[in-house]
């Protein structure tokens, strides 16, 4: 296909993290709301002051919605945090960082979910209401939570990534209420009705894993053109533990070409993007029956990750 062909696929891109928000709001820019659905990880969901957060979640809405933080790629911009100061000296726990304004995307959800509205609607709800038009769904409507199995014990994902600063060494992963969690029913007409799944560069055993995990969902995207993109660059993850957990879960260095293998042990890729810095890898990579396309991938800012979607958009739409 060529260049103008693409905007006719329907893609589902497969997103957690502020690199897959990044990502998603790239492609966003490029494919409209009937042809683009973002499918987001719900592993590092929890409750803080008895609060439903949903931080993937967020971070995807606000990204699209142009309100996010562009420094911590997470939150909002313009943000106070008098709340949290307050509670602090309230004696609450204060180290997961609530600002003004996000408290009403939180409140909102919590009032919402008790009402007993899926996490699919209560999603749609706070999207829509930040003008956001594409679909953004939880790959599950039911608590599915990552659970991080350090050399000191079971901690939750956020008390893990946040709290502890990811510092705790991994042993492994798991997963609570594995046995209930199944995909929504959007996620499966997405996932039916694709030309293109895209696996954002997120994290990929906390943010990609527990979306790829869930019943069904390995089959219905490994039977469709799958495009990923290197959340590592040059040995090093752009953001957070995805080269550490490289080293202390599979006891292999962090590269672009182990992440290729990681995701090509599930049969997955048709396709795989990497950094113009791991150049040097496109061989080894394309080994594994993967089409390598080369380029620069850094997300920074709106413009960048418009203009990397529309490379990636073209390289993926001659593979489908
Ligand atoms: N990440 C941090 O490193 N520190 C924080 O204080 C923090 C607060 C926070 C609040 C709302 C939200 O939606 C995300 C927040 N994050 C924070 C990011 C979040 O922990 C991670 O982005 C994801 O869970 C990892 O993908």
């Amino acid at each position: 296909m060529n260049f103008s062909d693409y905007s006719k696929l329907k893609v589902v891109a497969l997103a957690g993290g502020v690199g897959g928000a990044r990502m998603a709001n790239g492609l966003a820019q490029i494919l409209d709301s009937e042809h683009l659905s973002i499918i987001v990880n719900t592993g590092d969901d929890f409750e803080f002051w008895g609060l439903s957060i949903s931080p993937d979640l967020d971070t995807v809405i606000y990204t699209l919605a142009g309100i996010s933080n562009s420094e911590t790629g997470w939150g909002l911009q313009d943000e106070g945090q008098r709340c949290l100061e307050q509670m602090r000296l309230l004696g609450h726990p204060d180290w997961f960082g609530l600002g003004d304004r996000d408290l009403a995307i939180h409140l909102s959800r919590t009032l919402w979910l008790r009402e007993g509205i899926r996490l699919t609607e209560v999603t749609k709800k706070i999207s829509s209401s930040l003008g956001v038009k594409h679909s953004i769904l939880p790959m599950c409507d039911e608590p599915y939570r990552t659970i991080a199995i350090t050399n000191s014990g079971e901690i939750d994902f956020q008390t893990y990534f946040v709290k502890e600063k990811w510092q705790p060494e991994l042993i492994g992963l798991r997963w609570e209420d594995a046995a209930n969690a199944k995909m929504t029913s959007q996620v499966k007409q997405v996932l039916t009705e694709a030309d293109l799944i895209i696996i954002c560069p997120s994290n990929p055993f906390v943010s990609i894993d527990p979306i790829l995990n869930l019943p069904g969902i390995l089959d219905l995207v490994r039977n469709k053109t799958v495009v990923g993109i290197s959340p590592i660059i040059g040995g090093k993850a752009v953001k957070g533990p995805a080269a550490k957990m490289f080293q202390e879960l599979l006891g292999k260095e962090a590269s672009a070409t182990n992440v290729a293998a990681y995701y090509q042990k599930k049969s997955l890729l048709n396709g795989f993007v990497i950094d113009t810095q791991d150049q040097n890898l496109k061989a080894e990579i394309s080994a594994m029956g993967i089409e390598v396309f080369v380029t620069n991938t850094m997300l920074m800012d709106p413009l960048l990750q418009k203009e990397v979607a529309a490379r990636l958009m073209d390289f993926a739409s001659h593979l489908v």
